[in-house]
């Protein structure tokens, strides 16, 4: 897909932009910073904005305490799960929680919330995901968009990796347009 025309019935969905996984943070994705710009430049141009944040329980099933892949990271409250303060001030609609039911990885921003009603209850069909982490959270939240029967769309640039393993970047951006999920830069958007 080439340059889409942002229309009413879409929404931008930011994905994770928390302390905990900017640069410096437990779960730091080393290309974070890179994405802070192009969000700031098309949040104000979607007429519906979310921010969604990894917000976990002390104890969840992910943190390496519990056998879990990950180190301690966005226990709800904390400062490591805040917004990076210059997606806070963007004009967010709604921040959306997920991650909160222990026994879960809480990866997709649909699992365990009311997303997807919301999007419903406010006409969204389309969806545009950016955000940490690419092969995780993005990856998850937009084939859950997908299943749920919006049209997604990732923006790459708008959106870093962990890459734990080399490729992963890659088989996540492959699996997406694998499972019709467009990647289209953020530049491309709206023009
Ligand atoms: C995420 C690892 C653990 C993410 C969340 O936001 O991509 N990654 N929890
Ligand atoms: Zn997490």
């Amino acid at each position: 897909m080439s340059a889409p025309a942002i229309r009413p019935d879409d929404a931008l969905v930011i994905v994770d932009v928390q302390h905990d996984f900017m640069p410096g943070g437990v779960l730091g994705v080393a290309e974070g910073e890179r994405i802070i710009a192009p969000i700031e430049a098309l949040a104000g141009r979607f007429p519906r904005v979310y921010a969604t944040r990894d917000w976990h329980p002390p104890g969840h099933s992910s943190f390496a305490e519990q056998g879990g892949p990950w180190p301690v990271h966005c226990v709800a409250g904390s400062h490591g799960a805040q917004l990076d303060a210059r997606i806070a001030r963007l004009p967010i609609d709604r921040i959306v929680d997920k991650g909160v039911d222990r026994q879960t990885d809480g990866y997709s921003a649909f699992s365990g919330t009311d997303l997807a009603d919301d999007l419903r209850r406010h006409g969204v069909r389309r969806v545009f995901f950016c955000g940490l982490a690419t092969d995780y959270c993005v990856r998850a939240s937009a084939l859950d968009a997908k299943r749920e029967g919006f049209e997604a769309i990732v923006i790459p640039d708008a959106s870093a990796a962990v890459k734990l393993e080399p490729g992963d970047e890659r088989r996540a951006l492959e699996d997406l347009e694998t499972s019709g999920v467009a990647l289209v830069a953020s530049g491309e958007i709206g023009r």
